[in-house]
């Protein structure tokens, strides 16, 4: 169970690497306080500000005098991707636009973008939130921090960046792509910590080793990465190869963009939520009514103090559990598992549920694979069929095509004994899959055209 944690007025803040220690160490009757004065004021705010919500308060019969208790956040409708798209671009906007000072947007697959703005203030809590990831990984003012997010509308790029930049690191705005670019400025610039999805890490790593590069005689320490889900064992992976250590951090642009949530270095599988900043729900995906705490299900965020565009109670789709139990880090902040999957990445392949994570779950069992897979539904035949590429560790190929052939049937029987279904299994030589600068595309569904 690790060390028991001190009481917060026991701990001893200077020697903490901690950014807001009065917040993120604070008694949960106190985080809970500052959630419901915070609740009601931002209740009030959207509800004389933005009509979409007075409409749907009031067809609710829902006042925000009637927001009393953190509970009756339950009584608020919920919000999804639909609302904004609905509203594109401004239309859930609580300020005039000479109040944005940035927008931002992500693009989805289909119809318009989800386009956000930022006030001022949204950016003081922007980059708070993200100065305390990254303290929370280790980084100090003394660090020098190469950007391989996308600068643009991705929220990505320009969150991490204000956020370094408010403890006082030194920002080296890279962007996206240009790989061997990237390795060759962690040589020059001395490069200490890296930004970026996990899979184009893991990818920076690879075209290092390729080259030739020591990445255990490099500058780098530190990773932070997020934007998309980690598969297990793909971070220690990227720890082990660039002798370095990663964290990995979770937001979406609707409630604001990375900074949501922070993986602490004391509890490696989960990450604490800004709780000042946002109030979490849980609930169950179907009905939409919260879960027993600890267990799991769709994550549910109100942002507390955006100004720009509110959101009540928007419904992320990801799928997470929370505890409140108290972290050996010192933080009292809630934390959520890392998100795996979402309720809407569900395949059905002839009948059968299948999620990416349960094909994750059994690569990552066997230790001769490399995280790096695809899954390729078509139904060329008039029948599903369901086709898994996946990667050779590169210390694990062999050449011997009765040793491959075997290895193919053990991992297709493994993966039909946990689908449920028999896939056609690809075994692939290293560096075989397509990389990506951005986040990585695990599934290629043909049937839908
Ligand atoms: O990806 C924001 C972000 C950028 C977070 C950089 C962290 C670092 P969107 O493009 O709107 O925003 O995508 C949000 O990506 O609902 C999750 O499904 C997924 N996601 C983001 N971070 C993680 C993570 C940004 N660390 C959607 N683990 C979210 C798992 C993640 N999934």
């Amino acid at each position: 169970m690790g060390t028991p944690m001190p009481s917060p007025d026991k701990i001893d803040f200077s020697t903490l690497p901690i950014y807001k220690p009065d917040v993120e160490c604070t008694s949960r009757e106190r985080i809970r306080a500052i959630q419901l004065a915070k609740l009601i004021d931002q209740v009030n705010y959207t509800y004389d500000r933005v009509s979409w919500y007075r409409d749907r308060m009031d067809e609710l019969h829902v006042r925000p005098s009637d927001i009393k208790t953190l509970d009756d956040v339950r009584k608020l409708p919920f919000t999804d991707k639909s609302a904004l798209r609905e509203t594109f671009p401004f239309g859930l906007f609580a300020t005039s636009l000479d109040e944005i000072v940035e927008m931002h947007a992500s693009s989805g697959t289909t119809g318009k973008p989800i386009v956000v703005g930022y006030t001022k203030e949204d950016m003081d809590v922007w980059s708070e939130c993200i100065a305390r990831l990254a303290q929370m990984a280790g980084v100090t003012a003394g660090d020098r921090v190469q950007m391989a997010f996308g600068y643009g509308m991705f929220t990505g790029g320009f969150g991490l960046h204000y956020g370094i930049l408010r403890i006082g690191g030194m920002m080296i705005p890279a962007g996206a792509g240009n790989t061997e670019r990237h390795i060759q400025m962690i040589n020059d610039y001395g490069t200490t910590v890296l930004i970026a999805t996990p899979s184009y890490a893991m990818h920076i790593c690879e075209v290092g080793e390729k080259l030739g590069f020591d990445w255990a005689a490099s500058s780098l320490q530190i990773g932070l990465f997020g934007g998309e889900p980690c598969p297990p064992g793909l971070k220690a992976e990227i720890e082990a190869r660039m002798h370095i250590t990663c964290t990995d951090n979770y937001g979406l642009t609707e409630v604001m963009g990375p900074g949501v949530s922070g993986e602490c270095l004391a509890h490696r599988d989960q990450q604490h939520i800004a709780e000042d900043h946002f109030l979490w729900e849980v609930v169950d995906p179907d009905t939409g009514e919260p879960v027993p705490e600890g267990e799991m299900g769709e994550l549910v965020l109100t942002p507390l103090d955006k100004r720009g565009i509110p959101v009540l109670r928007y419904r992320t789709h990801d799928l997470t559990r929370v505890t409140t139990e108290p972290c050996e880090c010192g933080r009292t902040l809630a934390r959520m598992d890392k998100v795996r999957s979402r309720s809407d990445d569900m395949l059905i392949i002839r009948g059968t549920n299948v999620f990416p994570s349960q094909v994750e779950d059994v690569i990552a069992s066997i230790p001769r694979l490399a995280p790096q897979y695809r899954m390729i539904i078509d139904n060329e035949s008039g029948l599903d069929r369901l086709t898994i590429e996946v990667e050779i560790h590169p210390d694990a190929f062999s050449d011997s095509f009765e040793d491959m052939n075997q290895f193919t049937q053990e991992v297709t029987a493994k993966l039909q004994s946990v689908l449920l279904l028999r896939p056609v299994v690809r075994l692939l030589e290293p560096n075989s899959l397509e990389r990506t600068l951005g986040k990585a595309k695990h599934v290629d569904d043909r049937r839908r055209g």
